[in-house]
């Protein structure tokens, strides 16, 4: 199992939804009864535990052992929810899991009563801070949010729309304002507005320079718009965009 915790880890740094399906079907059946338990469940660590509360009536914790240590380095909490055909069931509300194996959970995962995935949490650099937030609707990625520098608050923001990335909102400067704001459509960044002086308004949109760069990148150049390229007329900056960021 430790393979499988390790790819967890791995895909929870890049893409946390992906590794999903192989937990989706449970890794309890394969796990052994762990000798030691971890210090602490994440409903104190993490922000959107409550899921995670135990305590609740008809709530269930069990400990597991992935990686065969003999340590705890997953908790799960099972509630009985009312399936849509009226049913009484015992499903995962909560997943967490001690990737790195240092005795602290690291990676929460929530589920809604109907088996969706609703919510995930990590702490990528084990410092005990969470640093990755993603939301999800009807078990659809619906944002990202990122702790970037490991500053201890988010400040890159991914919004998705039907799964598809939208907008990508950026906080050079940790002043808490965004101040990139980067559209895609298709998958590819279609504009990019910055605000380079920190007022809080986009100083430069950039659109015809992506599209060469996304050319060059097709014939097999690096590409990023310069800096020094000439900005294309500027829109209003997206106020209430920026507002959307927690
Ligand atoms: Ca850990
Ligand atoms: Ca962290
Ligand atoms: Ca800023």
């Amino acid at each position: 199992m430790s393979r499988e915790t390790r790819t967890l880890f791995v895909t929870a740094l890049a893409a946390l939804p992906i590794a999903l399906a192989s937990y989706a079907c449970g890794p309890r059946g394969g796990t052994t009864e762990p000798k030691t338990k971890p210090p602490v469940i994440s409903s104190e660590k993490f922000a959107g535990a409550t899921r995670c509360d135990a305590t609740k009536p008809g709530r269930e914790l069990s400990y597991h052992d992935l990686a065969g240590t003999g340590k705890a380095d997953m908790v799960e909490v099972m509630a009985t929810v009312k399936t849509a055909g009226g049913s009484a069931e015992t499903r995962v509300v909560c997943m967490e899991v001690d990737t790195n194996r240092d005795g602290k959970l690291d990676l929460l995962r929530t589920f809604a009563d109907t088996g969706d995935l609703e919510s995930e949490e990590a702490d990528r650099n084990f410092d005990g801070k969470s640093d990755i937030w993603i939301t999800y609707e009807k078990g659809v990625i619906a944002k990202q949010s990122f702790d970037s520098k490991f500053a201890g608050k988010a400040d890159e923001f991914h919004y998705y729309k039907d799964g598809k990335l939208k907008r990508i909102e950026r906080d050079r400067n940790a002043d808490g304002e965004i101040d990139v704001w980067e559209y895609y459509v298709a998958g590819r960044l279609e504009r990019m507005g910055v605000d380079e002086d920190f007022d809080k308004r986009v100083d430069k949109w950039y659109r015809d320079e992506i599209a060469r760069a996304e050319q060059k990148k097709l014939s097999g150049a690096s590409a990023m718009p310069a800096a020094s390229a000439s900005a294309a007329p500027s829109a209003a900056p997206p106020k209430k965009k920026a507002k959307e960021a927690q």
